[in-house]
């Protein structure tokens, strides 16, 4: 069977990168079974993520009883892409004869020797046993034998045990090596083949240097994101299959024509299951839930003005298959961030801060979505210093950070450094200490950046 085919959202995920991967690879993997008809799937769609998991998709996961996808550390091409996996075997103590019908019978080059254990101990090839036979042809030139010896020589080579002409001098790789890197190594080395052996020591792979001329692309779906600089490290060598997004097109290119769904909608979540629909393939609930949950953070439990109809539409067919109410479940979605009380100032603040600039100068608008405004204004004191340390350490113009309470639909802000801007931007007289009630701002890109930047 081929490689699985990852699907993978952006880099420093949210919950739309993780939950989308998930509910794709889901629906990917029962069209692939679809179309085999009862027989193999042609390929495996598997789940990936490229940083830790947000708290709500750990808790979405875990109370759906879906395994956390895995973490991807690139998509550069690996030994793993092009090993012949699960080697042909034969044992130290075994005769040259077996050898050879091995080597007939499964028609390769090369086998792995194995210790009384299993164990890896060397690799036969049919030159070595080429070279063997040779050899004995120079008994003719040293004019030490007739041909009859010659013949008696080769009849006795084939009850040879096997260890007699083992080749221990092998290049080892690892699985999970980058290609490039072992495809040099193979070239240094005096064996066409290396080896790759697993934790315990057997041989699980063999790579030739006829294996090491292709050159394999992984296969990636690209979900929640369609820029380079947001994917996979090595995504110029990959192979990008299919793309699902909600954002504006960017620089990912590809080789061939392919399935590239982008959609001005509130959340790729919303797409997937759109998906589900188009292709007609059932949404178990707790596929649902998860999709579910993505939608409602992508749009601050359908607040944001990025809210589309279409994502209102999804989520009332997907919380009744799910079995829940969409605000309440949205609610405990957003609970599971928590840690206003006790989450370290710099991640208040930090964890989604975005710099823009304006003429000459920078400013730091950060943001805070939460459920429980008090708790975070309990903090100002300590914030507002944090933000002056951040004002100073980077010369910013000033530092906004709107603490942007869900379910009241507003955000308080909070400002340090030069706050004419924002003031006049917004018609406000925000002086520091409590901050400004700024009912009905929700949304960072819409509400805020684009009026500052455009001021
Ligand atoms: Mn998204």
């Amino acid at each position: 069977m081929a490689a699985p085919i990852i699907v993978v959202g952006h880099k420093n995920p949210d919950n739309d990168s993780i939950c989308a991967a998930v509910g794709y690879a889901y629906l990917k993997n029962r069209l692939a079974e679809r179309e085999a008809e009862g027989g193999e799937p042609a390929a495996v769609y598997v789940p990936a993520r490229l940083g830790p998991l947000p708290p709500e998709s750990a808790w979405v996961l875990q109370q759906n009883g879906i395994p956390a996808p895995d973490v991807l550390a690139h998509v550069h091409a690996r030994v793993s892409d092009v090993m012949t996996c699960d080697p042909i075997s034969i044992g130290h103590d075994d005769t040259l004869l077996s050898a050879g019908r091995l080597l007939r019978q499964h028609n390769v080059r090369a086998l792995v020797v194995t210790d009384d254990d299993g164990a890896y101990r060397g690799l036969i090839t049919t030159r070595m046993i080429a070279e063997r036979y040779i050899s004995a042809t120079d008994m003719l030139e040293e004019g030490a034998a007739n041909e009859m010896a010659v013949a008696g020589n080769l009849i006795a080579s084939l009850g040879q045990k096997v260890s007699e002409i083992t080749e221990t001098d092998v290049l080892v790789l690892d699985k999970e090596g980058l290609l490039k890197e072992a495809v040099e190594d193979l070239m240094a080395s005096a064996l066409r083949e290396a080896v790759v052996l697993d934790d315990e020591g057997r041989a699980i792979g063999i790579v030739t240097r006829s294996d090491v001329a292709v050159h394999p692309r992984r296969k990636v779906i690209l979900v929640d994101h369609n820029e380079t600089r947001q994917a996979a490290n090595g995504i110029e060598e990959a192979e990008v299959v299919e793309i699902v997004d909600h954002h504006r097109i960017a620089d990912v290119m590809t080789a061939n024509p392919i399935k590239f769904l982008n959609l001005p909608v509130g959340s790729t979540a919303t797409i997937v299951a759109m998906e589900f629909d188009r292709h007609g393939v059932e949404l178990p609930p707790n596929i649902a839930s998860v999709l579910l949950s993505a939608i409602m953070t992508d749009t601050v439990i359908l607040k944001s003005p990025t809210t589309t109809y279409v994502d209102r539409d999804q989520v009332e067919r997907l919380s009744r298959i799910a079995g829940v109410d969409p605000m309440e479940f949205g609610l405990a979605v957003f609970k599971c961030r928590g840690g206003e009380d006790d989450v370290p100032v710099e991640k208040l603040v930090g964890a989604d801060a975005k710099e823009f600039i304006i003429g000459d100068a920078t400013v730091l608008i950060a943001q805070r979505e939460t459920v429980d405004l008090p708790a975070v204004m309990h903090r100002e004191a300590e914030i507002r210093e944090h933000m002056r340390r951040l004002l100073a350490d980077h010369g910013y113009e000033f530092v906004l950070f709107m603490v942007t309470d869900i379910m009241a639909e507003g955000s308080q802000f909070l400002c340090e450094g030069n706050r004419r801007i924002v003031n006049r931007v917004f018609g406000i007289d925000c002086k520091g200490e409590g901050g400004t009630w700024m009912p009905g701002i929700l949304s960072r890109k819409k509400q805020v950046a684009a009026r500052i930047l455009g001021a």
